[in-house]
């Protein structure tokens, strides 16, 4: 926390580069929790594109000892020093510094730099957390060699690791030990991470395609080795597919993960040496679900290839960070949708991305932190690792592969890393070697990366049934950002189909398109304001299917009839726009019933669906040609969030009660199909978490859950047995979820779950979670909840696990009337801001879209935001968030 110097803001326009490069770093750590002496070495030389002349490196809550230059001893008034920076003026053009500082790991409860977690040391430096650790020009186009020497006392840490490769361990005096540890590649501090710690691992060798045997390790504490083989697995998978679908290499003799208790994000990709969350590595079956296992596959890939997108090819500045994470988030997605390997497969996590831009994203790019997938300024970065750079990130990177195929986008991979290995660059380098590796101007395509905010596309059509011609006309517009009043025209990559009468794909003759004969699917590049798109040979007047597959991140406005959703919902070959399809159907149908209850004070009684609709979810319930985990999908109605962005003024809980209201019309009207497809859809046998298999139990439980709506005996019962008899935690919590939101008597049941899980942190955090995200839970229930001995504000999941899932996931009771969650929300960003600003600043972004909700909450909101602004000693991260917000 800073209370010395107001915030700053940092400027993209200000980038400069480094008046000095480090070409070596030699440190060594003397491990103690209370008092840490880090001594560092670093040889220096002028940087030949700067002409500055000193030295400046940045130290954050660390004690300077010590500090030589060229073998010199500085004294105080050989250099600055303030809170944040050391400064050498006009230093000479090579210099090897020795810096000795202090730190107390066991007093950091930031999580960022080095610190204590159950006993063991950790390192966070991404994206500034190396200052914390010693004096260092803490920016990542400042890449080095690491030489790393640790000493700690060997039977409270007996393991020592470091990146790259161990180089030579011993014992020393005093019951302590050491270990050298040496990275062969440069790297950007910001990789740099040690673990001192009492862990065990589960190791195999495994051999690279060029013949290489590597050493891999899932570190983890001694009771969780019976939950490292998935994580150990999609290890595996993730370099054999890197090795296959991109011809990149594991670089390293040794790749380890290690797994810790308290972290503030999912995990990081160190050189050579991961650090995880213990939520994306624990898994066995009986303590994670589908959803788990899922995550953790998506996360080891995500680690693994950043080896590749941002180790080995680096960010030049923070302001890039999309480079890296935009690019490994899309290679992570690739690698999950190949893991499954079928079409729909591929289709279902598609879908899983659509939802979470729109439930996230979209939101972040209309409200107060909206910014470019580039940002063009900050005052804290550690707010910007946001689902803009994150998810809209990928689907920029997405978009090239859309617009050059698969080949092209190859190509383009192969010259980035052919021009740039080594380097620390710009997003504007990945667009160059994406651009001239196809021969292709990409020059509009950087609006993409500089412009904020949801491009809207509105599509109409004509139909010439004389000429037989079916044109669409598709126009562009995008609404104001934060310092972005007009906005020009993106290249939108549009992929459309047409279907005919009776569902089938038309074959495809675009006017002037150099399309393959036959094709079904066109990519139209939407460049100017409005295009037409005139398609040739259309014998019947279609039912267009636009932006199949979600190729590019916009909203598409179409005015399709229900009959032509209907139409699409049955039919579509794009599993996507057949989903879409279904979203815009249940979408007009819960604004209506909002409405309708916003209009009768709160009541439901007399709210009607329409057998139409019904029908439609019937016939796509029972079709047992999809696959569950479509049908899955295509039944869930849009969350309460998603519905909430669609409304000018948002009233809370009138679309609880309309969507509430259409879950047990369809629960009641299909009571039969979903019973039928509850015992169709059980996986007996062993526990796989296969997509298939995951599928089916994802079918079934959402059958359970249309089911507890409004319980019957029969229907309780079945959840209760369900509870009672699950062989895994995805069965075993939906049924306890089930009986949570149907309101029904479940004391006993939960008990009976903390019981058997009291020792599993991370079902603990479910337990708190799935209380914490009930509509029958108000904010009495949390802040009792908040006083059970397992819940405490220092651990970042148990603290997401309760307070999170209240303030972002329960928006019906998040927003209620009398505004006492909103008191709530403000007590614990302030809390959790003197401990931890980093997950302060997360929590403090569940008021972003205050300005959008009725009056009288708008009124209650704003009070709660002035009461946090009000606070005189807020961290840069808190007040940045806060500050936007009442802009
Ligand atoms: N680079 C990591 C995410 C990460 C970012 C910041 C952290 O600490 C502040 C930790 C992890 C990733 O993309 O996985
Ligand atoms: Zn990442």
């Amino acid at each position: 926390m800073r209370t010395d110097s107001s915030p700053q803001t940092i400027f993209r326009k200000d980038y400069t580069p480094p008046a000095f490069l480090v070409d070596t770093v030699e440190l060594g750590f003397d491990l103690h929790p209370e008092r840490t002496i880090v001594a560092n070495r670093i040889t220096l030389r002028q940087n030949p594109a700067s002409k500055r002349r000193d030295i400046v490196l940045h130290g954050e809550d660390i004690e300077l000892v010590q500090l030589r230059m060229n073998g010199q001893l500085l004294g105080k008034d050989d250099y600055l020093l303030d809170h944040a920076t050391l400064t050498i003026k006009k230093a000479p053009a090579q210099v090897v510094l020795e810096i000795e500082t202090l730190c107390a790991p066991v007093q950091n409860t930031t999580l960022s730099g080095l610190y204590v977690s159950n006993g063991n040391f950790f390192t966070q430096c991404e994206a500034e957390g190396f200052r914390r650790i010693t004096f260092f020009p803490d920016r990542p186009d400042v890449m080095a060699k690491y030489t790393v020497m640790l000493r700690a006392d060997k039977a409270s840490y007996p393991v020592l690791l470091s990146n790259g490769n161990l180089i030579e361990q011993g014992d020393l005096d005093d019951g302590r030990h050491y270990a050298k540890w040496e990275d062969p590649f440069k790297k950007p501090s910001y990789l740099f991470a040690l673990v001192a710690a009492r862990l065990v691992c589960q190791e195999e060798t495994f051999t690279l395609a060029d013949g290489r045997d590597v050493l891999l390790q899932v570190w983890v504490e001694e009771g969780n080795l019976d939950k490292t083989d998935y994580a150990m697995q999609s290890l595996k998978n993730s370099i054999r597919w890197d090795e296959e679908r991109f011809n990149l290499e594991l670089d390293l003799d040794r790749f380890m993960i290690v797994a810790v208790g308290d972290f503030n994000m999912g995990a990081m990709e160190n050189k050579g040496l991961n650090i995880f969350n213990t939520k994306f590595v624990l898994a066995n079956p009986r303590t994670a679900t589908d959803i788990d296992y899922a995550g953790i596959e998506a996360v080891v890939g995500h680690e693994y290839f950043h080896n590749w997108t941002g180790n080995r090819v680096t960010c030049r500045d923070w302001f890039q960070l999309s480079l890296k994470e935009g690019l490994t988030v899309f290679r992570d997605q690739e690698f999950s949708a190949d893991m499954i390997g079928t079409d729909t497969g591929r289709a279902v996590t598609r879908i899983d991305q659509v939802r979470t831009l729109r439930q996230a994203q979209f939101p972040e790019d209309a409200g107060p932190m909206s910014h470019p997938v580039r940002p063009d300024s900050f005052v804290e970065i550690n707010n910007f690792y946001t689902v803009t750079v994150y998810e809209k990130g990928a689907e920029v990177v997405r978009m090239y592969q859309t617009l050059l195929g698969r080949d092209g986008f190859r190509k383009g991979m192969d010259l980035y890393f052919k021009r740039h290995d080594g380097q620390a660059v710009e997003c504007d380098d990945f667009r160059a070697a994406m651009a001239d590796a196809n021969g292709r101007d990409l020059g509009q395509f950087e609006r993409w990366y500089s412009q904020a905010g949801t491009p809207v596309v509105t599509a109409r059509t004509r139909y010439d049934a004389v000429k037989r011609n079916f044109d669409i006309i598709l126009s562009q517009r995008c609404a104001p950002s934060a310092g972005q009043q007009d906005k020009l025209p993106f290249h939108i990559p549009v992929a459309v189909g047409l279907l005919g009468a009776s569902g089938q794909d038309l074959p495809l003759t675009l006017e002037g398109g150099k399309h393959a004969k036959g094709a079904t699917t066109i990519v139209l590049e939407l460049t100017e304001q409005e295009q037409i798109f005139r398609f040739r040979n259309v014998d019947e007047r279609p039912t267009p299917s636009i932006l199949r597959d979600f190729s590019a991140p916009v909203v598409l406005e179409y005015d399709y009839t229900d009959d032509e959703l209907l139409h699409l919902f049955s039919h579509d070959s794009d599993p996507v726009n057949r989903w879409e399809a279904g979203q815009r159907l249940a979408m007009e149908r819960l604004l209506k019933l909002t409405a309708q209850v916003a209009a009768a004070g709160g009541s439901d009684a007399n709210l009607k669906l329409d057998p139409t609709f019904i029908n439609a979810q019937r016939a796509v319930l029972t079709d047992e040609t999809l696959d569950a985990a479509f049908r899955e999908l295509a039944l869930i109605l849009p969350s309460e969030t998603i519905i909430a962005e669609q409304m000018d003024v948002v009233d809370p809980q009138a679309i609880h009660t309309a969507r509430q209201f259409m879950r047990r019309t369809i629960g009641a009207a299909l009571k039969e199909e979903l019973i039928a497809q509850y015992h169709a859809n059980q996986t007996p046998g062993d526990y796989s978490p296969d997509a298939l298999s995951a599928g089916k139990r994802a079918l079934k439980n959402l059958c359970l859950s249309y089911l507890m709506v409004a319980p019957d005996m029969a229907e309780l019962k079945l959840a209760q047995q369900q509870f009672e008899k699950a062989g895994n935690m995805t069965d075993r919590s939906a049924a306890l979820v089930a009986m949570i939101h149907s309101g029904a008597a479940t004391g006993p049941y939960l008990q009976n779950f903390y019981e058997d899980f009291e020792g599993e942190a991370l079902v603990v955090d479910k337990w708190f979670a799935m209380q914490a995200a009930a509509p029958t839970t108000n904010v009495a229930a949390v802040r009792q909840l908040m006083a059970h001995p397992a819940f405490t504000l220092k651990n970042p999941n148990r603290a997401r696990s309760l307070i999170f899932n209240f303030t972002n996931a329960n928006p019906s009771q998040f927003h209620a009337a009398d505004g006492s969650a909103y008191d709530f929300w403000a007590e614990h960003v302030i809390k959790l801001d003197a401990i931890n600003p980093q997950v302060a600043a997360r929590l403090a972004r569940a008021m972003d879209r205050w300005r959008r909700y009725a009056p009288a909450l708008q009124a209650k909101m704003k009070q709660a935001l002035e009461k946090v602004a009000a606070r005189a000693k807020l961290s840069n991260d808190v007040l940045e968030v806060i500050s936007k917000a009442l802009a």
